[in-house]
C-alpha cells in the first residue's frame, strides 16, 4: 500500500492521559460533594465506556434514582472537569509514550498527513499538543477528529471516518493506532489497519480483530506499516 497518513487515538495512544483524566474527575467530584471517588479499579471498568460524560452517567446508574445528577448538571461538571485537566497538563509533567514523536517525524519526513481521531474533545487535545509539543495542535496535525465534533463515540466508527473525511483519503492508505478495545472497533468499523499499543488501563483487553500489537511504537518503521 502506498501510505498517505497516519491517523492516532489520544488517550492512551499518545500519552498516558488516563491518570489526569482520573484526577479531574475526582476533584470535581470532592468540589461538588458528590462523595464520589474513582478508584484505579473503579476506572479500569468505567473506561470502558467511551466519553466522559458517558462514562459519569453510566457509574450512576449504579446508585439510588435521588442521587442521580440530571444531564445539565453531568455537562457542567464536565466542562469543569475538561478545565482541571487543562490545569493538569499544563504542569508540563505528562511525555509522549515511547515511539511516538519519532513515527510522527518518520511521517513528516516522508510526506505522510499527520492526523488525530480521539474520544476526548477539542480543548483536550490542545492542552496535550501543548504540554508535550509546547505549540497548538493545529501545527502538529494536519486533522483533529475529535469526540465533541461526532454524535456517535468510538466504538462507533464516525469519528475515525471523520478523520478520513477532512483527510480526503480512503481507508487503504492510512494506519491508526489505538490502545483501546473501543478503539480498535472504531478504527476497523471504518475499514482502517490498525496497529494497537496496550495502556496501563487496557492492557487486558482482547486485540485480536487488529492487524498489529507491540508494547509501544518504538522502532516501528513505515515499511512495516505499509504492508499491513
Ligand atoms: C478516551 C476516552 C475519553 C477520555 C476522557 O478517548 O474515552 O473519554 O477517557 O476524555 P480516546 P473526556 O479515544 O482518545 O482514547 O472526559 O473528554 O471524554
Ligand atoms: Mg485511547
Amino acid at each position: 500500500m502506498k501510505l498517505k497518513a497516519l491517523i492516532f487515538d489520544v488517550d492512551g495512544t499518545l500519552a498516558e492521559t488516563e491518570e489526569a483524566h482520573r484526577a479531574a474527575f475526582n476533584t470535581i467530584f470532592a468540589q461538588a460533594g458528590l462523595g464520589w471517588k474513582w478508584s484505579m479499579d473503579d476506572y479500569h471498568e468505567l473506561l470502558k465506556i467511551s466519553g466522559g460524560k458517558e462514562r459519569m452517567r453510566a457509574f450512576q446508574e449504579s446508585l439510588p434514582q435521588d442521587e442521580r445528577l440530571g444531564d445539565a448538571e453531568i455537562a457542567a461538571l464536565h466542562k469543569e472537569k475538561t478545565a482541571i485537566y487543562g490545569e493538569i497538563l499544563a504542569r508540563g509533567e505528562l511525555e509522549l509514550r515511547p515511539g511516538v514523536d519519532a513515527l510522527i517525524k518518520a511521517g513528516r519526513k516522508a510526506g505522510l498527513r499527520i492526523a488525530v481521531a480521539t474520544t476526548t474533545n477539542t480543548p483536550n487535545v490542545e492542552a496535550l499538543t501543548q504540554c508535550c509539543w509546547r505549540r497548538p495542535a493545529s501545527q502538529v496535525f494536519d486533522v483533529v477528529a475529535a469526540g465533541d465534533q461526532v454524535s456517535a463515540k468510538k466504538p462507533a466508527p464516525d469519528v475515525f471516518n471523520l478523520a478520513l473525511e477532512r483527510l480526503e483519503l480512503a481507508p487503504d492508505v492510512c494506519v491508526a493506532f489505538e490502545d483501546s478495545l473501543n478503539g480498535v472497533r472504531s478504527a476497523r468499523g471504518a475499514n482502517l489497519p490498525v496497529v494497537v499499543t496496550p495502556s496501563i488501563y487496557t492492557d487486558r483487553q482482547d486485540f485480536s480483530a487488529a492487524q498489529l500489537v507491540r508494547p509501544t511504537l518504538e522502532g516501528l518503521s513505515l515499511s512495516a506499516l505499509a504492508v499491513l
